[in-house]
């Protein structure tokens, strides 16, 4: 029986939606011009007045934002509230830059934890659960925004955060944890800890996972579910929006619902800024219509996904995403070939691999080169050097017919790469451009 946080709203007619919509990017649009000189300038530049966005149609009208734009405000300059209003700030970790600085209301911080129960009630949490969050409490959006979510929702919220993997076993049997929150990573790495522990995976109590935070492939969903006997679930979320549970698959696992009524998606052309029609792949872009401390138009987020507006069989209306399969920056252009670290995921799975890898991009003679350093699964490691061999050439044979890439397959030692309490990072690019 599928259960909702707020039927209301999460199988309300398109019409409805539409409405609070369009009212509130009105709202919002009005906002920005008034309170964030940033947006009355873009807006001027372009003659865009307030009074021109009526309809969420109208959306098109707007100019974008991007994440250089809250670099170049650093920190608080597309904020549209006075000081002394905001309740929190978060930010992001700043791997690919300086870091961007976001900010909530309290209103903000109660809409953020609404769509995190929705997120929770829809992948079959319950009041009555205990919800192990393990993802990083602090500055991170993943470790708060869950634990405000399972508290918004009434259920009980282990806040162990990221870390001490033995511990998180130990919790997970001890207190009998029924819902587990961290990356796939990290899901992974304590399923691999369990196993080394002898713990048969059925006894712990936990049922459900919620991973994301990072790009994860269906085989990788397989392998976490697996390992710790339970369902795994796809969590998105990015801190410039919300953080996690902007949005969350259901239980019939297909595409992320998106709080529609507060972050409004749209695909768009990467090149030309087009919108795209519904289950075409492009750059999402969100406009947080309900948001009062950082309202951002059209934000690019970078993510490639596609969207769908057909019903879902669990019965909500909101939008679907599908999983984003990496970020226009994540993407590698290797000898001209645009590669994402979870296409080769992917493949190592399909053949039998543990998705512990490393990506090593380098460039010699003018010429692009791929190393895939790949763990050997513990069943390997007893093997001879020449069945080795051949599987290497498996890999390498299986890489270069689906994604038309050449790879050097290095086979390395059970173990031996740094496992991940976070965001893995799978890719270390030498290049210099
Ligand atoms: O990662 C928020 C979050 C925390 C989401 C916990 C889910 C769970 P940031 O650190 O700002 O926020 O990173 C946002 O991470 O633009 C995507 O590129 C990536 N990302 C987040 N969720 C997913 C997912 C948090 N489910 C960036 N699949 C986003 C793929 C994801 N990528």
């Amino acid at each position: 029986m599928p259960n909702y946080f707020q039927p209301e709203i999460e199988c309300a007619s398109r019409e409805t939606l539409r409405e609070i919509q369009s009212k509130r990017l009105a709202d919002m649009v009005k906002r920005c011009y008034e309170n964030v000189p940033f947006y009355k300038k873009k807006f001027d530049a372009i003659g865009l007045k307030p009074e021109d966005v009526k309809s969420i149609d109208d959306i098109v009208k707007l100019p974008f934002t991007e994440k250089q734009d809250l670099r170049d405000t650093y920190p608080f300059g597309l904020v549209a509230v006075p000081r002394g209003e905001l309740a929190r700030i978060h930010a992001s970790s700043g791997t690919t830059g300086k870091q961007t600085v976001v900010a909530y209301t309290a209103r903000d911080l109660d809409t953020w934890a609404t769509g995190a129960a929705r997120a929770i009630v829809a992948v079959g949490g319950r009041k009555e659960d205990l919800v192990h969050v393990s993802y990083g409490y602090g500055l991170f959006t993943g470790g708060l925004g869950l634990h405000d979510g399972a508290e918004k929702l009434g259920a009980a919220v282990i806040p162990v955060s990221s870390g001490n993997t033995n511990r998180q076993v130990q919790i997970l049997q001890d207190y009998g944890s029924d819902i587990l929150c961290c990356t796939p990573s990290y899901a992974m790495y304590i399923g691999e800890t369990v196993r080394d522990k002898g713990i048969d995976p059925e006894s712990l109590r936990v049922r459900i996972g919620i991973f994301g935070a990072e790009p994860w492939t269906e085989e990788m969903r397989r392998e976490i579910e697996k390992a710790l006997a339970i369902k795994a679930y796809d969590i998105y979320g990015l801190s410039e929006i919300a953080g996690p549970g902007v949005s969350c698959e259901c239980q019939e696992q297909a595409g992320m619902h998106v709080q529609e009524d507060y972050f409004y998606p749209e695909i768009i052309d990467p090149v030309t800024g087009e919108q795209l029609p519904d289950g075409v792949e492009g750059e999402l872009v969100f406009t947080c219509i309900g948001k009062e401390a950082l309202p951002l138009v059209r934000y690019r987020t970078r993510d490639i996904a596609s969207l769908t507006h057909e019903v879902c069989k669990c019965g909500r209306t909101t939008v679907r995403m599908t999983k984003p399969k990496g970020r226009t920056d994540d993407m590698l252009i290797i000898r001209g070939i645009n590669v994402f670290p979870s296409q080769i995921e992917s493949v190592l799975l399909d053949l039998g691999m543990d998705p512990n890898y490393r990506m090593v991009v380098d460039r010699k003679n003018n010429l692009d080169t791929l190393e895939v350093q790949v763990e050997m699964n513990s069943g390997m490691f007893s093997d001879t050097v020449r069945n080795l061999e051949k599987v290497e050439k498996r890999i390498a044979g299986a890489l270069q017919s689906t994604l038309n890439i050449a790879a050097k397959i290095t086979l390395l030692e059970p173990k031996s790469l740094q496992r991940s309490e976070g965001k893995a990072k799978r890719v270390e690019d030498r290049r210099k451009f």
